[in-house]
């Protein structure tokens, strides 16, 4: 039998193994897994390894950001910066103004993203107002169609819901068994640290971290684990940053509660220290939860190494550093609080972790893939179209070169910022081809694939979701 492609004698990896063999491919789907495969194209993996394609299930694009503020990716240059390093598929949020219905908001971003896409996209919806229609119709119908979870913010004026409102989206998130996501920080909290910082004038980039410690996230994620136990539901914690928000979900596991919690790149190699930078350089890290000190970092180590954060995701969320219209906006200057919250890394997501944690030995490769690839795509029910590499799934591999020593560049991210935090990193592994649905679309640090190849997918239940609902 002859396959589109073969990719030859690689090390193929999964969560579960390492196994060497062919990856036969046709239609786009992998069709067989072997030895001496043959296909009518014939990649050579020989010394590389071969890996599923990042599920990077935490990025923002295109998205509203307050007034006279433009997010520097737009679908063609996020999911471009995606295939990069070795990211199949994202999975963005569609945020909702209030005061805008959720199909609207849907049409625009489906909008936005028709024909824009170099590797596959799903969305989330971002819940800022719980009208009585949102929850009683749209929500419930729109699970149907396939977008299976919601992000809540606890924070932000103009997202924040009270924990009422928390409530009334989680039990609907348990009747429809849909997943909830939640950015939990405690909003007056930082209100009343911000307005101390500015009274002093501490009003220099750094100053965002001080204003969101370590314990307003910590109080905030275990009121929204408190909050999902009284419905009975499941929730995901994002973007954790710190040793005490960890354990707050490792102790809910350990009672039994079905927490799940995820980490992203910042948290593992930035720190605080970052956002002091000179003049105004601080405000390339100012996202939220801020990066913390090192003993956070090796936190979050150990929360992927033990399971308890099961998605390891990037939060991109870029912001042009030299432009008006992002971090050096004209309010910026008088005040951390205008500096738009978010940093760009979904190109950088797999490579820093590979190098940090495979290279560095903190990590298993199967580990690897389980948290940045088959986990995502199963908590959001894309697996196991999505997620492995396995006879019937989606054929998106990256292979990766494990030796290659590369120092991170912006330019090699290809991404629509002009900055990577992650600048000068020394990073030692590189993914140096990626295919979506058996096309390339990256071979050798360049983009060879077409906008138009991404598809959009509507995603199944949460297996973890659907579990609760029916009585877990
Ligand atoms: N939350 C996110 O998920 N991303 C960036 C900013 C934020 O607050
Ligand atoms: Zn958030
Ligand atoms: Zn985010």
């Amino acid at each position: 039998m002859q396959f589109d492609t073969v990719i030859a004698s690689g090390q193929v990896v999964t969560a579960g193994d390492t196994i060497a063999c062919d990856v036969g491919i046709s239609g786009g789907k992998v069709a067989a897994l072997g030895k001496g495969l043959s296909g009518r194209e014939v990649i050579d993996a020989s010394g590389k390894l071969v890996l599923p394609g990042g599920v990077d299930s935490h990025v923002h694009i295109a998205q509203p950001s307050g007034d006279g503020i433009v997010m520097a990716d737009d679908f063609e240059t996020g999911t471009r910066s995606a295939a990069m390093g070795g990211t199949t598929t994202i999975m963005p949020f569609c945020l909702q103004e209030r005061g805008v219905p959720m199909r609207e908001v849907l049409r625009d971003y489906h909008a936005k993203a028709e024909g824009q896409c170099y590797v596959d996209v799903s969305f989330h919806l971002i819940i800022s107002e719980p009208t009585e229609q949102l929850l009683g119709q749209d929500l419930p119908a729109l699970v149907e169609d396939g977008y299976t979870s919601f992000k809540i913010f606890m924070t932000y004026d103009d997202l924040k819901l009270n924990d009422r409102q928390i409530l009334e989206v989680m039990a609907v998130a348990r009747e429809t068994g849909a997943l909830v996501m939640v950015h939990a920080e405690n909003y007056d909290a930082i209100r009343f640290m911000t307005e101390q910082l500015e009274k002093a004038g501490r009003t220099a980039p750094r100053y965002h971290a001080t204003s969101r410690p370590k314990v307003v996230e910590r109080e905030a994620t275990h009121r929204a684990i408190s909050l999902a136990e009284v419905v009975d539901v499941p929730v995901m914690i994002v973007h954790v940053s710190n040793r005490e928000s960890m354990e707050q979900i490792r102790w809910a596991q350990q009672k039994g509660l079905p927490v799940l919690g995820e980490t992203c790149t910042q948290y593992l190699v930035l720190t605080e220290d970052d956002l002091e930078g000179l003049g105004m350089e601080g405000a390339k890290y100012v996202c939220s939860p801020p990066p913390r000190d090192v003993e956070s970092q090796e936190a979050c180590w150990e929360g992927l190494r033990t399971g308890v954060f099961s998605v390891f995701s990037s939060d991109h969320c870029p912001y042009r550093y030299e432009d008006e219209q992002g971090k050096l906006n004209p309010n910026a200057k008088s005040s951390f609080r205008w500096v738009p919250n978010g940093i760009p890394g979904v190109g950088a997501r797999l490579p820093i972790l590979f190098s940090e944690g495979v290279s560095k030995g903190r990590m298993s490769l199967e580990q690897f893939v389980a948290v940045t690839a088959a986990n995502p795509a199963k908590t959001y029910g894309l697996y196991p179209r999505k997620g492995t590499i396995a006879v019937g799934s989606d054929a998106d591999i990256a292979i990766w070169d494990s030796d290659m020593r590369v120092t991170l560049e912006h330019r090699m991210l290809n991404d629509g910022a002009d900055y990577t935090p992650y600048e000068g990193f020394e990073i030692v592994g590189w993914p140096v081809m990626t295919l979506v649905r058996g096309r390339k679309v990256v071979q050798s640090g360049k983009l060879v694939g077409s906008k138009d190849h991404g598809l959009y997918l509507p995603r199944n239940r949460s297996p973890f979701a659907s579990a609760s609902k029916s009585g877990l």
